[in-house]
C-alpha cells in the first residue's frame, strides 16, 4: 500500500455581517415615541438579519446615543425617543456581532430624526371694559353733560400674533378712539383704547349705564377673532354697568289732601334740581288748572288748588278726581325734557 495522510484545514469562514446606515421616519418629539428599527437593513450572509428575538441570529452588543438626549437603543433594533425631546437629527451608532460568532460584528452610524409637534393656530382675544365718572362740577352727582371715561384692557390669549386689533361699543354717543393696534401672544394693551361719553339727563333717569363692547382682530392667515367685553367684577362676557348718582325725576303722581301728612302735596322728587322747569296741570276736559315755574315741592307745589296764570274759582279747592300732568325741565346741559301722566286726586 501505497498510503500518505495528511492533514488538511478546512476554513470554515463567518459569514459576512454588513450594518447598514439609515434615516428613520421621525418621530414627533413632544409625545415621543419608538423609532423603526435600524437593524431592518442590516444583513447576514446576504439575508435580513434577526435580533431581539431568541432565535435571533444577531444582536446588538453596544450602541452610543448623544449624550443627554434620552435616546435608548432597544434590543430589537428600535430607539425609544423620550417625550419632550427636541426636535433635530440624532446621530445614534451601534453594532450587531453574529450570535454564533460573537466576534464577527459590524458597527454603523444611523440617524434618528425627531420632528416638532405640529402648530394649529389658536386664535383667542380678550376684552375688559372699565367706567369712571367724572364729576366735573364736583358735586357729587351726575348731571347732565358730565362724561364718563372708559378703558379697555385687550388680551391676545391665542397662539398666534393678531393683527389689525379694533375696538367697537354700540353705547349712542360714544366716542372710540385708538387703534387699530397689533398684539403678540401673551400681551396686554391697556392704553391704545379709550372711549368718551357724555352722560344725558335720561341716563340719570335711569339711574345707570350699561353697555358692552366687542374687539376684533384677525391673524396673518385671515382668521378673525371676537369677543365680547367683560367687566371688571366679572370673568365673562358682561356689560359694564356704571351706577349714576345723580339728580332723579321720579313722579308720585297720587295726592290725597286729607290732613294726614302723607301725599298732601303733588311730590316731583329731585325737581329741585331742576329750577328752570315748568308744572300744568288739566282737569279731565283739558282746561288749565294749575301752572307754575320753578315748581320746588315746597312753596311752589300743588295741594289741590288751583293756581297760575289761569285761576279756576273753587272754595273747597279742585274736586277728587284724575287729573293730566305736564312736567317740563331743562337739565344742566339746558336740554329740555317733558313728563306726561296722570295725576290721581283724593281729599
Ligand atoms: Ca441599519
Ligand atoms: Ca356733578
Ligand atoms: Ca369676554
Ligand atoms: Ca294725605
Amino acid at each position: 500500500m501505497n498510503c500518505s495522510t495528511i492533514s488538511s484545514t478546512v476554513v470554515v469562514s463567518a459569514p459576512a455581517i454588513v450594518a447598514v446606515t439609515e434615516t428613520t421616519p421621525s418621530v414627533n418629539g413632544l409625545p415621543g415615541g419608538t423609532t423603526t428599527a435600524l437593524t431592518g437593513n442590516d444583513t447576514l450572509n446576504g439575508s435580513p438579519v434577526v435580533v431581539g428575538t431568541a432565535a435571533g441570529n444577531v444582536q446588538i452588543t453596544s450602541s452610543t446615543v448623544p449624550v443627554g438626549s434620552g435616546l435608548v437603543v432597544n434590543a430589537d433594533g428600535t430607539v425609544t425617543v423620550p417625550a419632550n425631546t427636541p426636535s433635530g437629527n440624532y446621530s445614534v451608532s451601534y453594532t450587531i456581532c453574529e450570535v454564533n460568532n460573537p466576534l464577527n460584528c459590524s458597527t454603523i452610524s444611523s440617524t434618528v430624526v425627531v420632528s416638532a409637534p405640529a402648530i394649529v393656530e389658536v386664535p383667542s382675544i380678550a376684552i375688559i371694559k372699565t367706567a369712571v365718572f367724572n364729576d366735573e362740577n364736583s358735586n357729587g352727582n351726575a348731571d347732565a353733560g358730565e362724561t364718563i371715561t372708559y378703558n379697555f384692557k385687550v388680551t391676545n390669549t391665542g397662539n398666534v400674533p393678531l393683527y389689525n386689533i379694533t375696538v367697537l361699543d354700540p353705547l349712542a354717543g360714544i366716542i372710540m378712539s385708538g387703534g387699530p393696534i397689533d398684539l403678540n401672544v401673551n400681551d396686554t394693551d391697556e392704553v391704545s383704547f379709550s372711549a368718551q361719553y357724555s352722560i344725558t339727563q335720561n341716563d340719570i333717569n335711569n339711574g345707570s349705564i350699561s353697555n358692552q363692547a366687542s374687539v376684533m382682530g384677525s391673524t396673518l392667515s385671515g382668521i378673525k377673532v371676537e369677543d365680547k367685553s367683560d367687566n371688571i367684577n366679572n370673568l365673562g362676557d358682561n356689560p359694564t354697568v356704571l351706577l349714576l348718582s345723580g339728580c332723579v325725576i321720579k313722579i308720585f303722581n297720587a295726592v290725597s289732601i286729607n290732613g294726614d301728612s302723607m301725599n298732601e302735596r303733588f311730590y316731583i322728587q329731585g325737581i329741585e334740581c331742576y329750577p328752570d322747569n315748568t308744572v300744568q296741570i288739566y282737569n279731565r276736559w283739558g282746561v288749565l288748572v294749575f301752572e307754575r315755574d320753578h315748581y320746588n315741592n315746597t312753596d311752589v307745589a300743588f295741594r289741590g288748588i288751583s293756581e297760575g296764570r289761569v285761576t279756576i274759582k273753587e272754595s273747597k279747592g279742585l274736586p277728587e278726581g284724575t287729573y293730566y300732568y305736564i312736567i317740563k325741565y331743562k337739565d344742566h346741559q339746558s336740554t329740555p325734557h317733558q313728563e306726561a301722566g296722570y295725576l290721581y286726586l283724593t281729599k
